[in-house]
This record gives C-alpha cells, sequence and structure tokens, in this order.
C-alpha cells in the first residue's frame, strides 16, 4: 500500500454559505464576448464561471463580519462603528487619524488634491492606475523609481517592490524636493505582480525622506500581504507577529490610504490615515465635499464595522499563510507546466507572461487583453489584462505608454474559491497555451478618455 507522506495545509475556515456557479457553452461564451467588446471588464457577472477578474470588494466576509453588519449604527454623525474603526485603524496600523472614504480612489483623491500643487513630481515604486490618475489630475507628474527587476517578470528577487534610492536621489537632484510632496509606496505592488517591498527598504526609504523634507504615503491596500513575505522572506522577522510587522512597516511612513475591499475582507470601504494634524483637518474638511461627513465617508455604519472586523482577522497567521498559500499552489502548478508568469509569485495574483506566452502578437495588438479574452472563450474563468491597455496614454505624447511588463491577472479572492477551483484554473490555462499559436490579437475601436482599461472595447483583427 502506497502512503502519503506528505501533510498538505487546508483552508482554515469551513463553508456556511453556498452561491451556485453557472457553466456557459462555447458558443454562449463566444457571444458574450463579442458582445463586450472583449474586455472582460465589461462581461456580466453572470456569464462568467470562476471570477479571477480581482481580489477587490470580492472576499467572502467571515461569520463574525457578518454578525458586525447587524450592529450597523446608521446615525448621519458620530455613529459608534466610526469610533470602532478609527481604533482599529490606530491599532493595528499606528496612524493619529482616520478619514473614511467609499474606497480605495476617495482617499487618494483627498490625499492628491491636498498635497500636489501644479508642476509638482510624485515618485512611486510603479504606478497603479487610479493612483497615478489622481496625482494627474491634481498637476502632478508620477515618476517610477522603482528597483529595474520588477520590470522583469523573470527575475526572482525576492523584493521587487523596493524602490530604488538612487533613482529617487536623481530625481531630487534634478527637480529639487521642494518640488516632490511625497512619495506614494505600494506594499504590496500590485502592477509588478503583487511584489513587496521589504524592510529595510522601507526604513531607508524613510531615512532618506526624512533628511529632504519628502513625505511617504503609502498604499496599504496589501500590506498585511506585504508583512507576510517580510516574515518568510526577511531575516529578523521569522518569529515577529504580522501585526507587529504590519505596525512597524506603517511606522516608517506618514500616513496611508486604504482599499479596504482587499486585505480588509469587505466589499466595500476604504480610508485615508495620517499622522500630520494639518492635513487631517484638511482631509476631514474635502471629505465632506466629495464623500460624505467626517465619520461615515460615504460608508453605511455597517460597512464601517465590517471593516474594523476585517482588520482584526486580516493579521490572523492561518488566514494570510491560507490566503497567499493558495496563489502559490496555483503558480506553482503552472510553473510545473512551463506556462510563462511573473516571479517569484506574488500575494494577490497569478501573473501571466502575455509577451512571452504570445509572442507573435505585437505590443500594439494588445497581447494581454486578447490572452484574458482566450482563457474566458476557453473556460468561462475571467481574469484581467494588466499591460499597455491599463497603462493608458502618456498625456504629453498622446502616444500608449509601453509597459515593459504586459500582463493577465488572476486575481484571487480571498476566503472564495476552493482548490478544486485553482486545479480548472490551471487546466484552462493550459489549454489556451496548447493552442498559443493559432491566436490572433485585437484592435481597439473604443477608447474611453480615463482609466481606459476599463470601458475599452475591441475586435478580432
Ligand atoms: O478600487 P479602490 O478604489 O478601492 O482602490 C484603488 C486601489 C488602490 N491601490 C491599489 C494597490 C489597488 O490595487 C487599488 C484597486 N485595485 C483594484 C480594483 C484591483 O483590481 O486591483
Amino acid at each position: 500500500m502506497q502512503r502519503l507522506k506528505k501533510r498538505s495545509w487546508a483552508e482554515p475556515f469551513k463553508i456556511k454559505v453556498v452561491e451556485p456557479l453557472k457553466m456557459t457553452s462555447r458558443e454562449e461564451r463566444e457571444r458574450a464576448l463579442k458582445e463586450a467588446g472583449y474586455n472582460t471588464f465589461l462581461l456580466r457577472s453572470e456569464d462568467v464561471y470562476i471570477d479571477l477578474l480581482t481580489d477587490s470588494g470580492t472576499n467572502a466576509m467571515s461569520d463574525y463580519q457578518w454578525a458586525g453588519m447587524m450592529l450597523g449604527d446608521e446615525a448621519y454623525a458620530g455613529s459608534r462603528n466610526f469610533y470602532r474603526l478609527e481604533d482599529a485603524v490606530k491599532r493595528y496600523y499606528g496612524y493619529a487619524h482616520l478619514v473614511p472614504t467609499h474606497q480605495g480612489r476617495g482617499a487618494e483623491h483627498l490625499i492628491s488634491r491636498i498635497l500636489i500643487k501644479p508642476g509638482d513630481f510624485v515618485p512611486g515604486n510603479m504606478y497603479f492606475t487610479t493612483t497615478r490618475l489622481h496625482q494627474e489630475l491634481a498637476g502632478g507628474t508620477f515618476v517610477d523609481v522603482i528597483i529595474d527587476e520588477a520590470h522583469d517578470p523573470a527575475s526572482l528577487h525576492p523584493f521587487k517592490g523596493n524602490v530604488d534610492l538612487g533613482k529617487l536621489e536623481a530625481l531630487v537632484k534634478k527637480v529639487g524636493a521642494d518640488k516632490i510632496p511625497y512619495i506614494s509606496v505600494a506594499a504590496t505592488v500590485n502592477m509588478a505582480g503583487g511584489q513587496p517591498i521589504s524592510m529595510a527598504n522601507l526604513k531607508e526609504l524613510h531615512a532618506f525622506c526624512s533628511r529632504q523634507g519628502i513625505r511617504i504615503i503609502l498604499d496599504a491596500t496589501r500590506a498585511v500581504e506585504n508583512a507576510w513575505f517580510i516574515k518568510i522572506r526577511e531575516k529578523g522577522y521569522e518569529s515577529r507577529s504580522i501585526a507587529e510587522i504590519l505596525k512597524e512597516m506603517c511606522s516608517y511612513s506618514d500616513g496611508c490610504t486604504m482599499s479596504g475591499k482587499k486585505d480588509l475582507l469587505v466589499n466595500i470601504g476604504g480610508f485615508l490615515a495620517i499622522n500630520d494634524a494639518e492635513i487631517f483637518e484638511e482631509a476631514r474638511n474635502l471629505v465632506v465635499v466629495y464623500e460624505g461627513l467626517h465619520t461615515y465617508g460615504g460608508l453605511a455604519g455597517r460597512d464601517m464595522e465590517a471593516m474594523a472586523r476585517g482588520i482584526e482577522e486580516a493579521v490572523q497567521e492561518d488566514h494570510i499563510r491560507a490566503r497567499i498559500g493558495q496563489v502559490e499552489y496555483v503558480g506553482e502548478k503552472l510553473k510545473a507546466i512551463g506556462i510563462p508568469i511573473v516571479q517569484p509569485v506574488g500575494g494577490h495574483a497569478i501573473f501571466l507572461d502575455a509577451k512571452n506566452f504570445l509572442p507573435k502578437i505585437p505590443q500594439v495588438e494588445f497581447p494581454a487583453q486578447t490572452l484574458a479574452a482566450e482563457l474566458y472563450l476557453e473556460s468561462g474563468i475571467r481574469s484581467m489584462e494588466r499591460g499597455i491597455v491599463s497603462a493608458g496614454r502618456n498625456k504629453e505624447t498622446g502616444d500608449h505608454y509601453y509597459p515593459k511588463l504586459e500582463l493577465v491577472r488572476l486575481t484571487f479572492p480571498r476566503r472564495v474559491y476552493t482548490q478544486a477551483h485553482c486545479d480548472v484554473t490551471a487546466e484552462a490555462v493550459e489549454a489556451v497555451y496548447e493552442r498559443r499559436d493559432t491566436i490572433r490579437g485585437l484592435r481597439m475601436v473604443y477608447e474611453p478618455k480615463y482609466l481606459r482599461f476599463f470601458q475599452a472595447r475591441f475586435e478580432r483583427l
């Protein structure tokens, strides 16, 4: 008799409520894809089998969070859930002041408006779509200061989210520190493949920025996932708790923007947290104009309660181990069959390297957009383009940005899919890979002005 020698890990939860999935026929998917203009954002959710479009707002809440929803205090002003959230943010992230917002981009809007003046430069460890747009709308110019390894899908650097201090220093020399209101630091870096920044790099950055008088604003959207990578990859952090690591990370910044729809295990919500009392005062004034009163910021009381409880759950070690373990499981499967993916595997998603997957399709024919469409057609699995379409256009030249990374993101919502769904996903990717030579690119036939990837439409070439 053969013995099972391996000891597997399993999800640290059991399932109490289920939502049926629908499988469609290839003909139905062909029709749905055409109607959606070959853009997975424009598909109807009911036409999707396994939805790996995003991990944003698609998480399964726990019974503890759902129970908290019933304790929503829906007062217009001074809801008790606001104070619960404020308390949780102070305790786990360590910032002095909190302004809730309806989601992450609400917080990005506020901080960009408050700190950026026309003509300013905002460096960052790679861009995120909404973050950069808010910086540009406020009159700033984004400057990428991430290490070069981040742009190379094959580089095995353990902290591809690190800031290149040489690049930052060069920018300071060129434009002057007074033209740099803050550096925007993402942890993890979504567009680089969910890659973490190291504590050592954060520490060095903090020392440099303190000398120059430049603030650090953390994009803490997936900072808990980043904390996990620090724990398992960075010397000296092996026996520190995720909560401790998270708080230390935040201590090297002046504030953060947060999309609670990721780490914090909710379907909606976000916040701006900041140490500086004057910036807080300004944010509290502005939030009333754009989001809602400063004690709800566009959220219901129950949403704030769910987010406060999500903060507590997010840092639990068995949760975060399983969350990232699931993504790693899919990554290992794909690597084993030779699928080109961004390595090391990041925190929230597998990123297929579309340039290598479909080498015959030039970047102007949107290889990643094409691959996402083909994967849907093959299997009903929805993924997302993170390449030339997402990068948008240079506002000066009007030409596309041509990012080195041309990726398709298979994003795993937290606590939603099982290992069997992961297996089915890997098999679907393999099936597309086997017929890769027959796949043709796309032409863009409709291009919206802002964040074009959401609503652009395409036709097959
Ligand atoms: O979608 P929002 O407005 O709650 O958050 C914007 C946002 C900010 N920073 C980072 C790193 C994000 O990943 C982010 C949103 N991400 C989405 C929607 C995603 O699918 O990755």
